[in-house]
């Protein structure tokens, strides 16, 4: 091999030792730049004869342009392979399963209620919700409850701005006073025909929602959700209450030989008043009785403030806890769980 083949070949070597482009611009500098072997050999030549020249000329510049040859081809190469892994690294692989959204759920308590207004609406009754941020008349007053009774103390009642001294706002602490608020409304509609002693259609009614207290342990939250019912007619009787009661019982545990209980009590907008309890007969609460609700036929008084003469119409009621509920039909032993919104909780019961 000739001094010109072999420096083709030394050059081709470099140029494909040569892993980046800078290094590659190092090694074509050895061999083409301006100290650089090719040019050095293009010097050497100062000496020769005219014909030697054009010889020797014609020779190095095979050899040149081998080596440019040489040069642009490892540019080629090293510019695919940094193409090759850029579209390595940028790569979209199309098969791969989509990105899951977690699913939501119901909170407990919200089943729990939606179980309620399934169950009652099966049986007639309307929903009706209404503020929380009440007035006195409504929370209290129209309840009979006397401007004495511990309930409106500031112990244990949140009041809040907006009201008079005569009549303060308050975060309701019950949902009666929607019980009231419904009643009116419902008289309202029918007043024509009660004046011209036409029957009135049964007020026949729950309402759901968020209730307030000045209280806070295991068993008590400031925030609590209530779900009261009512059922005003002319022929209504204990025993209507005591019949719907216990299906709406049944049918919400799930347990058609649960026993009730109507144990004697006192509210001041229900007289007689009763607690109820329930018994399942199996599982891991049977043979326990347990309260769930309050009750009672209600005071002539606040059937006088629902607009109705009570000498015609009588009224049941009901109040239930629905945070009780749901720690009972699930078998949770502490309220606080329910608020705490921890979703390994929380999403036991989806
Ligand atoms: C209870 C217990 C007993 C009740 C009474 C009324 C109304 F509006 F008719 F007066 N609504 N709810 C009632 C009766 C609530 O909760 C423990």
């Amino acid at each position: 091999m000739n001094e010109l083949d072999s420096l083709v070949e030394s050059a081709t070597q470099l140029f494909a030792q040569s892993a980046t482009p800078a290094d590659l611009e190092n090694a074509k500098a050895q061999f083409l730049g301006k100290a650089g072997r090719v040019t050095e050999l293009m010097k050497g030549m100062a000496q020769l004869s005219v014909d030697e020249k054009k010889s020797r000329g014609a020779a190095i510049n095979v050899a040149k342009q081998a080596i440019e040859a040489a040069l642009t081809a490892r540019r080629q190469a090293l510019a695919d392979a940094e193409l090759r892994v850029q579209l390595k690294a940028e790569a979209l692989d199309v098969s791969l399963p989509g990105r899951q959204r977690g699913q939501g759920g119901l909170h407990p308590v919200s089943l729990t209620l939606e179980r309620i207004e399934g169950i009652f609406g099966s049986m007639g009754f309307d929903v009706a919700q209404g503020p929380e941020i009440e007035t006195d008349w409504f929370n209290f007053t129209a309840l009979n409850t006397p401007e004495d009774h511990p309930a409106r103390s500031m112990h244990d009642t949140f009041y809040v701005e907006g009201g008079t001294p005569e009549a303060p706002n308050l975060l309701r602490t019950h949902t009666s006073p929607m019980q009231i608020r419904h009643a009116v409304q419902h008289v309202k509609k029918h007043r024509a025909a009660l004046d011209a002693g036409q029957p009135m259609p049964e007020i026949r009614v729950i309402a759901p929602g968020r209730t307030y207290r000045v209280d806070s342990d295991a068993t008590h939250s400031p925030m609590f959700h209530q779900c009261e019912g009512l059922w005003v007619g002319e022929n209504v009787s204990f025993k209507d209450l005591k019949v719907i009661f216990t299906a709406f019982c049944r049918t919400f545990f799930e347990s058609d030989d649960l026993v009730l209980r109507f144990r004697p009590s006192f509210f001041p907008f229900t007289e007689p008043s009763a607690e109820i309890d329930i018994q399942f007969q199996t599982g891991p609460l049977a043979g326990r009785w347990l309260e769930v609700s309050g009750s009672g036929q209600v005071h002539p008084d606040v059937v006088r403030n629902m607009g109705l003469d009570p000498e015609k119409y009588i009224g049941f009621a009901f109040g239930m806890g629905l945070d009780r509920m749901t720690m009972l039909r699930y078998g949770v032993n502490d309220l606080r769980l329910f608020f705490d919104g921890d979703i390994r909780f929380l999403s036991q019961f989806q």
